[in-house]
């Protein structure tokens, strides 16, 4: 019986488990979203939703009930029985004087005493249902193996490098016989700027992905400084190559954990130096407690510029060989990008550089650029040698400097 139990009671728990899962990751989902569901007066169809949700899990919650109250009352049933057994045999035998009554008497308590851990199990295995379904969800986690493999041995650690930047034939995709990527090949020599330019969704924060060694390519290698990016332990790849990456992440504290992250390489004097070259230092002066000053869930104390600020200084103060901007001036008003773009100069001054960017006049300096398209590298050169081509570089130019002219004619 208890065999049987455990399998329905072990059912209706997971199922439990799980609508609490999707409860929780809704509301948490909904709080983060909640400009989104405000601004498109989706109160509404969220509210529905979660009403939907909550009568899932009361249900699933019922279900897990009725079980238990099935199995609860059966096992009272059993030792019910048992009692009644004992009384009519053994009060028969006492009545026929073939049993004393003291006899009688101990057998009902040793029956009773049978049974009360039985009824006290099939309580605790209540609780332990709940957390073997639990501990399945858990485990479930805990076995994923899509971490990257680590290296079999380590390159051997040759001091920081000059940071030459090398795709080999680089193939990838996110999904089996989907390439995002396909044969790319580039090497960016120690100390240069390379921009990547290309229209949405052609694989630019994908190759940066690759890069920052998020993702292994399915085919080719990603080299730096010579050495697979497969046989560098991670830390010595996070220290020598920083992003910023394309959306802004800062974390609830203070100005300057944001900018040190807790990496004890960041001296004081660099995280001086990062504030500073980055231009992030004006705006940091003028917060209230300085460096000191609290941000808050999510930064949204600050601008997406101020951000985005805060994010370069981030990166520069680990002091990287390697740079890499993936639209680091994307979505921020025309003051914060001559901010930004005034400091980049300064920013990427003797690093290896990759700067990913959709407004082509940010990316005019670089020494080459790569021009994507459909996860495979369409173009490449200096923007005049591109210009000249009359390529898909060549296009895009006319068809911003177009909408610039229309934009300005507008005002
Ligand atoms: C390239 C797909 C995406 C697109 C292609 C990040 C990511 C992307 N993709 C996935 O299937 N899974 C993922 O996790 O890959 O995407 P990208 O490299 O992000 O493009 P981009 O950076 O050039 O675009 P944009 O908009 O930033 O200019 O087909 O669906
Ligand atoms: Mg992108």
């Amino acid at each position: 019986m208890a065999w049987l139990f455990s399998r329905l009671a072990r059912e209706a728990f997971r199922d439990l488990q799980g609508h609490l899962g999707r409860i929780n990751s809704r509301l948490s989902e909904t709080l983060l979203g909640l400009m989104a569901v405000k601004l498109f007066r989706a109160e509404e169809q969220g509210r529905q939703e979660f009403q939907r949700l909550n009568d899932d899990y009361y249900r699933a919650g019922m279900r897990q009930i009725k079980v238990m109250s099935v199995f609860m009352p059966l096992t009272e049933l059993f030792s019910s029985l048992a009692m009644g057994l004992i009384l009519w045999h053994g009060g028969g035998q006492v009545v026929r004087d073939t049993l004393s009554l003291g006899t009688l008497v101990a057998f009902l308590t040793y029956m009773q005493m049978f049974f009360r851990p039985v009824r006290d199990l099939a309580e605790k295995y209540n609780i332990l249902q709940a957390a073997m379904a639990s501990a399945e969800r858990i485990f479930h986690l805990l076995d994923n193996d899509e971490a990257l493999a680590p290296p079999a041995a380590f390159a051997p650690e040759q001091g920081p490098g000059p940071g030459r930047v090398r795709f080999e034939n680089v193939t990838f995709g996110y999904h089996e016989g989907q390439p995002v990527l396909k044969g790319v090949n580039f090497t960016i020599p120690p100390g240069q700027t390379w921009a990547v330019v290309g229209p949405t969704g052609a694989g630019k924060t994908s190759l940066v992905s690759l890069l920052m060694r998020f993702y292994d390519p399915q085919e080719g290698r990603v080299l730096l400084d010579g050495v697979d990016l497969r046989d560098l332990d991670e830390p010595a790849l996070a220290r020598r190559v920083a992003l910023v990456a394309q959306e802004v992440f800062l974390l609830a504290g203070t100005v300057e954990e944001n900018i040190t992250l807790g990496r004890p390489w960041v001296t004081p004097q660099l995280l001086r130096q990062a504030l500073e070259v980055s231009g992030a230092q004006g705006f940091v002066r003028g917060l209230e407690e300085g460096l000191q000053t609290r941000l808050g869930e999510g930064a949204r104390k600050l601008s997406a510029g101020q951000r985005q600020l805060l994010a370069l200084a981030r990166a520069l103060a680990g002091d990287p060989r390697v740079l890499v901007l993936d639209e680091a001036t994307s979505s921020v008003d025309p003051e914060s990008e001559r901010l930004i773009q005034q400091a980049l100069p300064r920013v990427m001054a003797g690093r290896t550089s990759l700067v990913v960017a959709h407004r082509l006049t940010t990316v005019r300096h670089a020494a080459r650029i790569l021009v994507m398209h459909k996860g495979r590298i369409a173009e490449q050169g200096s923007h005049e040698e591109l210009m000249a081509l009359g390529g898909i570089y060549a296009r895009l130019v006319r068809l911003q400097a177009l909408r610039q002219g229309f934009n300005e004619e507008q005002r």
